[in-house]
């Protein structure tokens, strides 16, 4: 017998008649509309749909590196939706589509990162997919590194406790995460000075292939908080209401002063680490299927449906609409503008470095200046031949 830790009181049918006038006070006593509940599930079915979508552009060699969400969606969505928009701050690791649709961006963003053109809000198409930013909807830029982003949301919640300002910082991260340094540092500091930020952490069990038994000796994250001074909470990732919940609490409390708390979401990923990962090398199918069973989706949708806000019909129809909807922005993602060959330098060199600059190349940074290069004579639909680089 699989040990599970996605067991959930909405699976169990016996249970149904108390699930569902629990369900109903939940929301309610929440303060969330059945509106609410609808768009937030839409949201759910949004991301789902766009890592299908993306997933399939990658077999077909249209999107060369992607990273999927799958599973993640109902832990994201609802810790994400409680944060003001316009005036927190959101500092995300790559897996977070779910909280990035959630603070506003839309899936014709999301592609136009996958396909790298030049209007993908993140980088203009010039860093990795799942590499968000957006300065219009508070989301702080992140790199590569694992847990990078840890000491930056410190610092963002630093300077608007310095500032005495009224936003709170949200910032996500993998188990994996846990066991660097940058993570120690950044709550450490957090704690010290009783910053207004709240830490999620989206434990899926794995970093890659190596599993939680192999990263840390305790079965909790969530209990690592208590050595930074603060609370820590450990909360199923596939309910989406209890992910709201202790959300808004942490928020709320952060935002009168009473610091961070740490929120563990019990979660899995569904498919490998990315498009470039084989995960039956390191776990069994299953052990997949299981979590799959437990799906945030299908345990949302139960939810709906014991409220009587969609039934399987409208269940079926809201996926066609949102599907057509994913579709139309990936056609249109596809067909936009790739990014000027000159972009490549723009936040990176202030003029194009020296090697590559040639008598008859022309361009302009970000300043407006006028540069060159190599490329001089592409266009932004025509990059510079690679032979041509130096
Ligand atoms: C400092 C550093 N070490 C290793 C890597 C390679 N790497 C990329 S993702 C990843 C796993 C992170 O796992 P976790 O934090 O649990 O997030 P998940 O991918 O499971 O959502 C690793 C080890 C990296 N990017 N940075
Ligand atoms: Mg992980």
């Amino acid at each position: 017998m699989l040990e599970s830790p996605f067991d959930h009181p909405l699976r169990r049918s016996a249970m149904a008649t108390r699930v569902e006038s629990q369900a109903g006070s939940r929301h309610r006593a929440l303060g969330l509309s059945d509106q609410d509940l609808l768009d937030m599930y839409r949201t759910m079915v949004m991301a789902r749909l766009c890592d299908e979508a993306q997933f399939r552009l990658n077999r077909q060699g249209k999107a060369p590196f992607v990273v999927p969400v799958s599973g993640h969606e109902g832990c994201q969505i609802g810790s994400a939706w409680p944060f003001q928009k316009g005036k927190d701050l959101l500092v995300p690791y790559y897996r977070d589509m779910g909280v990035c649709l959630t603070a506003g961006m839309t899936p014709r963003d999301v592609f136009l990162a996958v396909f790298g053109k030049r209007e993908d809000p993140s980088s203009g198409g010039r860093q990795m997919p799942a590499h968000w930013s957006s300065k219009r909807l508070g989301i702080v830029t992140g790199s590569s590194p694992i847990a990078t982003q840890i000491p930056h949301a410190a610092g963002v919640a630093f300077a608007i406790r310095y500032r005495g300002e009224d936003a709170v910082v949200g910032s996500w991260f993998g188990d994996g995460a846990t066991s660097e340094g940058d993570w120690h540092e950044g709550l450490n500091f957090s704690g010290i000075h009783k910053l207004p930020v709240v830490w999620f952490c989206e434990n899926n069990r794995y970093a890659i292939s190596v599993p939680l038994a192999k990263q840390m000796a305790v079965k909790d994250v969530a209990v690592r908080a208590e050595g930074y001074g603060f609370e820590g909470v450990v909360v199923q990732g596939n309910d989406v209401l209890a992910c709201y919940q202790a959300s808004r609490n942490a928020i709320d409390k952060a935002r009168s002063g009473g610091g961070p708390t740490l929120i563990e979401l019990k979660t899995y990923r569904f498919h490998p680490h990315t498009s470039d990962d084989d995960d039956r090398t390191y776990r069994s199918r299953e052990e997949v299927e299981e979590a799959k069973r437990n799906d945030s989706l299908i345990l949302f949708a139960d939810e709906l449906k014991s409220l009587g806000l969609l039934d399987d019909q409208g269940i079926e129809s809201l996926r066609t609409k949102v599907k057509a909807e994913v579709d139309a922005e990936v056609e249109a993602a596809w067909s936009a503008e790739d990014p000027p060959a000159e972009s490549l330098f723009w936040h990176v060199f202030g003029d194009a470095p020296l090697a590559v600059r040639s008598s008859n190349g022309g361009g302009a940074n970000q300043k407006g200046d006028a540069i060159e290069t190599t490329g001089g004579e592409a266009t932004p639909a025509e990059p510079p031949a690679a032979g041509s680089q130096p």
